[in-house]
């Protein structure tokens, strides 16, 4: 089944013509509206008349989440502010976060490309979808909403947490797809079993889940708990948000929407751009945004690309899993974390040194989340009534931060060990390479 079949199943060299047509408009669009990418391209000496093949895109300056830092908040929007009819936002380095802002256009756009996914997976008019990805800032949520409004199915905008009411109205409901993290979508799927609801007992037939790496046995366990199938979407504040690319379970990898995002896979090191099958930084070109158009953005995800056709028939080009990313950005428990902001928390508290750990690890395909930190000299971890006090206040000010709670492990000061070299801050013994 396909949604848009014109596209999907595209000739290639129909699918580089618009391509191009669209790069050459966004591109000229860019220039005349962001100042700041205006200066960029002046300084690299490109104009958008330059633009006279595909190709041509790597004459054009990178995008980084520095800019979207130093412009903070609405730099970037290259639409007028009365165009401009939603933002979302995600976290960034220095705990501003990036905003993103959307024409009524970019959201048809983005309903259009997870309506797309959807299909692939099996959903229509008469699907039930229920959304367990936050709602808010964050795009998850409204994202899967929109795909499910597109295609016509029912939308149930049930937000994360709360398993067990989550639970009653899969059921209750007859539930056919469900949109949530990979880790929810087990936590989901352990309170089901514990329940005594087996796959025969739930209607559900497809997931699609991402906002977080993940590896192919936890989708061995989604799939058989649940008796789904499970699919990998992928996307970014950025870029949109969810939807970018998905994949449709015929063959490896996500379909990435070429006709509203350009991929570059890119050696991060020499900024050079590797063929397909290569890993390296993924590089990503908005096609048809309006509110906060990108261009060759640096998404600092490793992936590779292949453009060989899908057993599927889609002809679009495939990205890979996500293997890791090249920034010091951790995705906890499906939210993003940087040290940086956990630093900059303890930086404010007076009873603790600014020498800490952050260790992240697997249980059972859950992720755990520790921050060890020592007390400032002097201070008594015996002392039993301050250190809980501290850890009450540690604790709420990284919730404030982060939106997700850790937990804290205090240590009497040097304990530590300091190498003299480069501090290794974090210790993540997760693995997405399976
Ligand atoms: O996570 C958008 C999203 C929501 C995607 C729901 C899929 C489903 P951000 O919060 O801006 O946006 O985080 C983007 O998350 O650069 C990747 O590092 C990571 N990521 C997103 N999808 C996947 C995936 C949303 N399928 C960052 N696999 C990205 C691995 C993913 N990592």
């Amino acid at each position: 089944m396909y949604w848009n079949k014109k596209i999907e199943c595209a000739d290639r060299s129909d699918m580089r013509r618009l391509q191009l047509t669209r790069l050459r408009e966004e591109v000229a669009y860019e220039y005349d509206r962001v100042p700041v990418y205006r200066k960029k391209m002046d300084e690299a000496g490109v104009k958008p008349e330059d633009i006279q093949t595909l190709e041509d895109i790597q004459k054009l300056p990178f995008m980084t989440k520095e800019d979207f830092a130093e412009n903070y908040p609405t730099g970037l929007f290259a639409a007028d502010q009365k165009d401009i009819v939603r933002i979302h936002a995600s976290s960034g380095t220095t705990g501003k976060p990036k905003v993103a802002g959307y024409t009524r256009r970019d959201l048809a756009d983005w309903g259009e490309a997870v309506a797309r996914g959807m299909t692939m997976a099996g959903q229509d008019e008469n699907s039930v979808i229920h959304v367990s990805y936050g709602y808010g800032l964050f795009t998850g949520g409204l994202g899967a909403h929109i795909g499910g409004e597109t295609i016509g199915a029912t939308v149930i905008p049930m937000s994360s947490g709360n398993t067990k009411k989550q639970l009653t109205f899969l059921t209750d409901l007859k539930s056919t797809m469900l949109c949530c993290t990979p880790s929810y979508a087990l936590t989901i799927a352990e309170a089901a079993q514990k329940a005594g609801l087996g796959p025969d007992d739930i209607a559900l037939q497809a997931g699609l889940f991402g906002a977080e790496p993940w590896t192919q046995a936890m989708r061995e366990d989604i799939e058989s708990m649940l008796g789904i199938e499970a699919h990998d979407i992928y996307g970014l504040t950025e870029v949109t948000g969810p939807g970018v690319a998905i994949s449709c379970g015929k063959g490896e990898g996500m379909h990435i929407s070429e006709d509203l995002f350009y991929p570059e896979i890119i050696d991060p090191k020499t900024l050079e751009v590797l063929p397909d099958g290569e890993r390296g930084e993924l590089v990503l070109t908005t096609l048809h945004k309006q509110g906060m158009p990108v261009i060759r953005y640096r998404t600092r995800d490793i992936c590779y690309l292949t453009h060989e056709k899908c057993a599927c028939g889609r002809t679009t080009v495939r990205m890979s899993r996500i293997f890791g990313r090249t920034d010091d950005m951790l995705i906890i428990k499906g939210v993003n974390v940087f040290p940086s902001q956990i630093e900059t928390v303890i930086g404010t508290i007076d009873e603790l040194t600014l020498n800490y750990k952050i260790l992240v690890g697997r249980v059972r395909d859950r992720d755990t989340f520790e921050l060890q930190v020592e007390l400032a000299e002097g201070l008594e971890i015996e002392d039993i009534a301050f250190v809980e006090a501290l850890r009450e206040k540690v604790s709420h000010a990284l919730r404030e931060m982060l939106g997700i709670g850790c937990k804290i492990r205090f240590l009497s000061a040097g304990t530590l060990p300091r190498n003299g070299g480069k501090a290794v801050r974090v210790e993540d013994t997760r693995n997405f390479n399976d």
